[in-house]
Formats: C-alpha cells, structure tokens, sequence
C-alpha cells in the first residue's frame, strides 16, 4: 500500500465519506467533499505523487489559491465505495501557480475528474478562508433527507429557515448561530452556482441548495460533518412536527437569547427577532 493512503487526511476522508453514505446523505455519485491541505501534511508523502502531474483547466479565477492543495472525492465517485479503494475514489490536487487550473497529483488511479462542484468548493474554500482567519479547511456537500424536504415546504428564506431550525433543537443556535444561507435552484456542477454558495458562506457556516441538497464548512472534517448532522437532526425533528399537525409551543426569543449569553454567541439578529 502506498504511504499516503495511510496519511491522517485520507483515512479521515474515507472516514467522513463512509460516515455520511450510512447516514444516507449520499446515494450513488451524491456528495462531495474537499479538505484543504498545509505544506506539513503533504511534505512526507511526496514521494506518493506522480512525476509528471495531468493538469487541467478551470473556468473561474482562483488565484487566491495559487499553490494550495486539496484532497478532494472524484467525480461520479460512490461514497459507500472510497473505503474499498481510496485511490481510485480520491485526488489531491494542487492549485497551479496562476490561480487557472491545477494538477492532479495523487489519486484518481483509474482516470476520472475531481468533484463536478469543484467550482464551489474553491470558491466557498476562498471565503471561507477569508472568514475563519484561516481556519476552516473542510467543504462538505450531500443530500441531506430531511433538509431538502424542507425546501418544499418553507419559504426559501435565510431567516425563516434558520429560526424553524434553531426552534427544533436546543443545541443548533449554538452550533450555527449564523445561520443558514439558502441558494435558489439553479444548475449544479456550473461556476455560477459555485459563486452563489460562495456569497452565502461569507455570512453562514452552512447552505442550503433548494430541491438537493446542503454545503457546510468547518476547520476539520469532524466539524463540518456534526454540523450538517446537527442541522439534519434539527430538520428531521421539523419534519415530524409538521406532519403531527405543526409546533403549539416552542423556544422563545428570550430563551434563545438566554442560550446565547451562557455559550457567547451572536445569533444571527434577522432569524432572533
Ligand atoms: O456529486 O452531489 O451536486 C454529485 C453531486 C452534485
Ligand atoms: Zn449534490
């Protein structure tokens, strides 16, 4: 076995990937997940990479990126099947030095291409950045159940949606207390869905993407997963409350703003009121 599948990044990304296809966010090719990758990670396992690394072009600017690397799932890639065969399932990719494409420098044994999101993961990965002070490293996307039958049914508004969310479990306002960005329908694996999802997570840690599915970010893939876990259970709980016939009591604004004082956090004003 080659030294990197053993590396902390890629058994935690088979760890993250197999997690969410038995939580049943990720059905066939559904999902993706990119986690950037520090100098220090990567340093030992050059030997792993190939010689002379494919690259290829992207469509959008991500100069802010220039250099960086990411390991990221593959294209039509199953999420129940990257424990079998990582390499095959699994890229790291390194950002080329313009900012205009990247190679591909271990993994995707079989051929193939990084996420068809890719667009959305290096753009969100830019602002995330920005936001976090560098902290976040991780972009998570999948196909929630409960989250997407949602977007159905509630108003596709950030405030609206955060609230119900934050009503239906006592933890959420603390684990998300900014919120929820909600991006319309539109065409996915395109750069202008990757820049819609991208504003949002300047202003909320997770997205939704109306009738498919939920984008979160955090500094590690732990994060990032219990985050959209917690939001799903919140949504789960929504969706059982309004097939018994609706909420007749909830948390209040000053319960919430209580929760907010002992865990020092600053809830998002437009979804508190
Ligand atoms: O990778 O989830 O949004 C398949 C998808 C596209
Ligand atoms: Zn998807």
């Amino acid at each position: 076995m080659q030294q990197i599948q053993s590396s902390w990044f890629v058994q935690a990304m088979v760890k993250a990937t197999y997690d969410m296809w038995l939580k049943g966010w990720d059905e066939r090719n559904g999902g993706n997940v990119s986690l950037r990758l520090l100098e220090s990670d990567i340093i030992s396992f050059q030997n792993d990479f190939y010689a002379n690394p494919r690259h290829e072009s992207l469509t959008q600017d991500v100069s802010k990126l220039a250099n960086q690397y990411f390991i990221v799932t593959g294209s039509g890639k199953f999420f129940r099947n990257v424990i079998l065969d990582p390499a095959d399932t699994l890229a790291v990719v390194k950002i080329d030095e313009q900012g205009k494409g990247y190679y591909i420098m271990w993994g995707l044994v079989n051929g193939g291409l990084p996420t068809s999101e890719l667009a959305a993961h290096l753009q969100s990965h830019i602002v995330r950045i920005e936001h976090s002070q560098g902290k976040d490293r991780v972009i998570m996307h999948c196909h929630a159940t409960n989250l997407i039958a949602l977007t159905y049914v509630l108003e596709l508004d950030t405030a609206v949606i955060t609230r119900l969310l934050w009503e239906m479990s006592t933890e959420c306002l603390v684990v998300f207390p900014n919120g929820v960005g909600v991006v319309p329908w539109m065409v996915p694996g395109k750069d202008e869905i990757g820049y819609a999802t991208a504003e949002q997570m300047a202003k909320h840690t997770l997205v939704l993407w109306a009738f498919h599915g939920v984008f979160g970010t955090g500094a590690t893939l732990d994060e990032a997963f219990g985050l959209i876990d917690t939001a799903e259970k919140s949504a789960q709980i929504l969706v059982k409350v309004l097939s018994m016939g609706g909420k007749r009591q909830t948390i209040t604004t000053e319960q919430f703003k209580l929760l907010a004082q002992r865990f020092d956090v600053k809830p998002m004003q437009e979804a508190l009121q």
